[in-house]
């Protein structure tokens, strides 16, 4: 059977009708790497793997929630949808919106989000609109704007979100046959991990001895990280501009998915993310944008402090949420730049040292 989407896929585990008009670009059903030198490099003796949502059709995982908002939001007639971003969310809105013939308007944090993310939102004709504040303050006016006015708000406030994401975890179980020892991932307004969660817990309760349930790992930018320090951040910074967030909608149950799963959720630096962003590529041939590496910098960084002394090592799934191409600067500028070379035979043999 050809697919089609999560949503016909998994129509009986969302809330969806059977009369729906689906809004779909084919997004889920993304591949499950396993690593082939991480583990040996930096000394994991278990089992890695990445889910690569940077496969999905706009390069993020974005799209699993989207095509159930917009979905939901056609079905009840609603003519205009808003978000806040700090770029995917932008991209895939902007994208299913284009899809529904609908419109979209996005509001971003002047100058803060990565060059790929803007030449979609721009070309699938959303209004975007640059707010001189950070992505917390983009989101208040958002809010503001769909109470006021008949417009359907699809950050991840809006719940048809959730139940999109959480279809990643159906597909990590289907295709290791299990669940995960350890769910690695970016948190940055904390729905994915409020996703994954649930969607583990789904599998858990349909079949309790073979989906035992993951410890979640989540891992915010240490310039970004509320849910570790415990308070907002007013002014959130870090290279990892997808995350840089201060102030997450779904704090709660972040911290619940962290303490039902005995699980963790702590922060890396940007030197941190930056490491594990180039290694990734480089050792495994999987180019994923810097928020998403900060799940493989968690992982590194627990390797490091002795965490797999006391827990078992075993299976490792790290979530790759974006794609690389995403953010052509900052992989550019943290890259070993290019050799200028004269157009002839001896300099280029010379350039590559034989
Ligand atoms: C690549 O696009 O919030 O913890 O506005 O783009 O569910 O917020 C993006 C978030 C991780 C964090 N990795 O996920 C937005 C936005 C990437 C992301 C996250 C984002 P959440």
């Amino acid at each position: 059977m050809i697919y089609k989407g999560l949503i016909e896929k998994y129509r009986k585990f969302l809330p969806v009708s059977d009369t729906i008009s689906v809004i779909s670009l084919h997004e889920g059903n993304t591949p499950i790497i396993k690593a082939r030198n991480l583990p040996l490099k930096i000394g994991f003796n278990g089992e890695i793997y990445f889910k690569f949502e940077g496969m999905n059709p706009t390069g993020s995982f974005k799209d699993r929630g989207m095509t159930m908002a917009v979905s939901k939001a056609v079905e009840a007639g609603s003519k205009v949808i808003i978000c806040a971003s700090t770029g995917n969310t932008a991209a895939s809105a902007a994208a299913y919106a284009a899809r529904a013939g609908i419109k979209c308007i996005v509001l971003i944090p002047d100058g803060k989000i990565a060059f790929g993310k803007l030449s979609q939102a721009l070309m699938h004709r959303a209004e975007v609109l640059e707010i001189n504040g950070n992505f917390d303050d983009a989101l208040n006016f958002a809010k503001e704007l769909s109470g006021k006015y008949p417009i359907t708000l699809v950050n991840s406030v809006n719940p048809y979100r959730i139940e999109g994401q959480k279809t990643a975890a159906y597909e990590i179980c289907e295709n290791l046959g299990e669940a995960p020892d350890y769910q690695f991932l970016p948190v940055g307004n904390a729905g994915n991990i409020t996703a994954y969660w649930k969607g583990y817990k789904d599998y858990n309760k349909a079949e309790p001895s073979k989906y035992v349930l993951p410890k979640m790992m989540g891992f915010q930018a240490a310039g970004a990280a509320p849910i570790v320090e415990g308070y907002p951040i007013a002014k959130p910074e870090t290279i990892a501009t997808a995350i840089r967030i201060g102030n997450p909608v779904s704090w709660k149950t972040a911290v619940e998915a962290r303490d039902e799963s005995n699980g963790v959720i702590d922060k890396v630096t940007d030197e941190e993310i930056l490491e594990a962003y180039r290694i990734v590529a480089a050792t495994e041939g999987v180019f994923c944008e810097p928020a998403s590496a900060s799940s493989i910098a968690g992982l590194i960084k627990y390797v490091k402090r002795g965490y797999f002394k006391n827990n078992k090592f075993g299976k490792a799934v790290c979530i790759l949420t974006g794609h690389g191409l995403k953010d052509p600067d900052n992989a550019v500028s943290n890259a070993v730049k290019p050799k200028k070379v004269k157009a002839n035979m001896k300099d280029i043999i010379d350039a590559v040292g034989f």
